[in-house]
């Protein structure tokens, strides 16, 4: 059966779990959800995510929300086909897991500032922070060169290969570089830049990205 997957093809966390399900090659349904409309806050739509944000998936008469949640109940699932996304040994797992909290609270956190500031309050002819945007983006980069460094070492975040901690990014990283103007960001760090060229080729994503027909 297919997995429901409800949430607009263009948000970023929907795009998380879209990207995850298209590698695990899991068969999936996307339920649109007009947010412009504020569909996410009718009382049919917090029956189903009571804290009124996309994604939340339905997987037979499992429900479940929380984009890095989901992607991690993906993986677990489908451990034995398909893509290992988890890691193997449990140093992997570790790191796995610690890039992914990386990713939900140094890296996303960042981004998600710049993406309203530089995207969406101009979208609404709302003033922008100048402050907080360069702060923002002082504090992005120092993360990235974390990132810099460790992806010096290993080709992937969690080692060798391409998990959920990678994937994790990717809809963040697009943000950064196609809609909020910051793409010197990543091309200015060569590690992460290749990282980036690398797991955005990935057809998964791009399969997301048609999908979402950008
Ligand atoms: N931590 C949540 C965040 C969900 C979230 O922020 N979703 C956004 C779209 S990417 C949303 O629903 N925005 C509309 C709103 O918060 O009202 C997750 O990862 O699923």
């Amino acid at each position: 059966m297919a997995v429901k997957v409800y949430g607009p093809l263009r948000a970023a966390c929907p795009q998380r779990v879209l990207a995850c399900l298209v590698e695990l090659g899991e068969d999936f349904e996307v339920i649109h959800v007009d947010l412009e409309a504020a569909e996410h806050k009718q009382p049919e739509f917090l029956i189903r995510q009571p804290f009124g944000q996309v994604p939340v998936i339905e997987d037979g008469d499992f429900r479940l929300y929380e984009s890095r949640a989901i992607i991690r109940y993906l993986a677990r699932k489908n451990s034995e086909r398909g893509e290992n996304l988890l890691g193997r040994s449990a140093e992997e797992k570790g790191l796995v897991d610690q890039w992914l909290e990386v990713e939900a609270h140094n890296f996303n956190d960042m981004v998600y500032t710049l993406v309203l500031q530089l995207v969406v309050f101009p979208r609404m002819a709302q003033p922008t922070d100048l402050e907080l945007v360069r702060s923002c983006k002082q504090k992005l980069e120092k993360v990235l060169d974390v990132y810099e460094q460790r992806l010096s070492k290993s080709r992937y975040l969690a080692g060798d290969s391409f998990t959920l901690a990678d994937l994790s990014h990717l809809p963040g990283i697009r943000y950064l570089v196609h809609e909020a103007g910051l793409g010197h960001l990543i091309a200015d760090k060569m590690n992460v830049n290749a990282w980036w060229k690398d797991i955005s080729g990935r057809p998964a994503w791009k399969k997301v990205m048609k999908l979402a027909d950008y």
